[in-house]
């Protein structure tokens, strides 16, 4: 089969989500939320970080997605999951979604991983997230991306 690009595979999930045309291509790489804001000319706040979490006990990975100025606290994450959760390494985050680290997309993922939604999201009426690469970001109303991603919303921000 020929490899799908991971830019390719998230279009065309939005696409079918009824969400096409939103991704939009940025000059410079955006590794960080920070980058991104300055590229977008928008608040850091208003940059989804799509992080990407493993649980060691089952090896089960879990997507978070936080706002670009709040951190997770794993220790809220893990009462939320019922089990320790780490930050998954760059091969994990890879393995599991199919993304490199600064491109993991919230969408697209090679194969579906339990989702969740920091609360802090919501209070954004617009907000952007990686669209499978450093340099591809896509904007959604936080029920767009809640509904995308089939997440549940949590509160396990610091
Ligand atoms: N393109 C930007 C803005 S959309 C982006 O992807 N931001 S992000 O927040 O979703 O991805 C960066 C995050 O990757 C960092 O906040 C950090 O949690 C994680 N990260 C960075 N380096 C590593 C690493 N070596 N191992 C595991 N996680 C990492």
């Amino acid at each position: 089969m020929a490899k799908v690009r991971s830019i390719d595979r998230v279009a065309a999930v939005l696409d079918d989500l009824g969400l096409g045309g939103r991704v939009r291509e940025l000059p410079e790489s955006t590794r960080t939320a920070a980058e991104a804001a300055a590229a977008l000319g928008c608040e850091v706040g208003q940059i989804v970080k799509s992080l990407v979490f493993r649980v060691p006990t089952t090896d089960e990975a879990v997507l978070v997605l936080t706002s670009g100025s709040s951190r997770v606290d794993v220790g809220l994450l893990a009462e939320v999951v019922g089990a320790p959760v780490e930050q998954g390494s760059g091969a994990f985050v890879r393995e599991r979604t199919g993304f490199a680290i600064g491109g993991v997309a919230p969408v697209g993922l090679t194969a579906p991983v339990r989702s969740f939604v920091e609360r802090g999201v919501l209070a954004w009426s617009g907000v952007w997230a990686a669209a499978g690469s450093p340099r591809t970001v896509f904007d959604a109303a936080p029920d767009e991306l809640l509904a995308a991603t089939s997440a549940t919303v949590v509160d396990v921000a610091e």
